[in-house]
């Protein structure tokens, strides 16, 4: 959670009724280039959501917002230096009106620029508390499952896409309650990152995923513990000369979960070793690391690979 603000700090719901029982999500999604999302909303596991009533998503495209002639939504940053910043007014103006108005609701294309609901610059708008206000930023906090998880027990989420340039600073600092970012990389912008947030949140609305425990069953889910998933297998049999281990078609149910934990655990070891740390690992998964190389006391980088599968 972003400490720039604490008066916009924010009520998760968890533990409430509203935080455990089926539901559906909504993002109003605040970006320069809302026409980036489409692609990704019409396919697949998202598109499906929406179709069930258990995603709902409004983009909002800032630059609608602006009243000047021409549409001006960033200017030079103060003090010199390269790139553009993005100007405050439309942020604000695009997400106080938004999230002011009834839920679902959106600017009609006919109304941008032209006919805004008003708007005062100069008096903050009274912000739904329970609404977090998310700026999609390198600067923000790394994403992962466990803040994935944090933010699905939301109902609705407000995510502002920055440019890489820059967000003038009073949007953090008056607007926004967290700051999310989605790896050590550079992106040019914030839409390709709020995707990856819908994605990985959507996932987690009961009901979005066919099977019912296929979230569970993923890397860095809590079902396998935050290791690693090990080798999966379809068929056929043989493809090119490799064959698939026979304790995956012995009909042992015991002795295939035992072989999955322990690929899960070799997996883990040679690729994300560091993951091992905060795993909750029993005495049988210590021994059998052990007996593969792994030495607990390691830190991150220093753990021996141990190829042997
Ligand atoms: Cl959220 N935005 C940008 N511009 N770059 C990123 C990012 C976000 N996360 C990683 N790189």
């Amino acid at each position: 959670m972003s400490e720039a603000n604490p008066e916009r700090a924010i009520d998760r719901g968890e533990g409430t009724e509203a935080g455990r029982s089926a539901h559906s999500i909504h993002f109003d999604i605040f970006t320069l280039f809302p026409s980036m999302f489409c692609g990704p909303l019409s396919e697949s596991i998202l598109k499906r959501a929406q179709e069930k009533g258990l995603l709902s998503v409004a983009l909002h495209d800032i630059r609608a917002y602006t009243t000047d002639r021409h549409h001006i939504c960033d200017d030079t940053p103060y003090g010199g230096g390269g790139g553009m910043i993005m100007k405050p007014e439309p942020i604000f103006r695009a997400v106080e009106t938004v999230l002011t108005g009834p839920p679902g609701w959106q600017l009609a294309p006919e109304d941008a620029f032209v006919n805004l609901p008003p708007w005062d610059p100069e008096t903050p708008a009274p912000l739904p508390a329970e609404v977090p206000i998310i700026l999609l930023t390198p600067q923000g906090r790394r994403l992962n499952q466990a803040i994935v998880t944090e933010l699905s027990h939301f109902r609705r989420l407000a995510l502002i896409c920055g440019r890489y340039e820059g967000v003038d600073e009073r949007v953090r600092t008056q607007l926004v309650s967290d700051e999310i970012s989605i790896g050590d990389y550079v992106l040019s912008g914030g839409e390709l990152a709020a995707m990856v947030l819908v994605d990985a949140i959507t996932r987690l609305v009961p009901g979005v995923l066919g099977y019912a425990e296929g979230a569970q069953q993923d890397s860095h889910s809590p079902g396998l513990g935050g290791l690693l998933e090990g080798p999966q297998y379809t068929r056929p049999y043989s493809f090119r000369g490799e064959q698939v281990p026979d304790i995956l078609l012995s009909g042992h149910h015991g002795h295939v979960a035992r072989w999955r934990r322990e690929q899960a655990l070799l997996r883990t070891l040679q690729r994300r070793p560091d993951l091992l740390q905060t795993v909750n690992l029993s005495d049988e998964d210590r021994t059998f690391l052990r007996r593969h190389g792994w030495q607990p006391e390691m830190g991150e980088g220093e753990q021996e690979r141990d190829a042997d599968q």
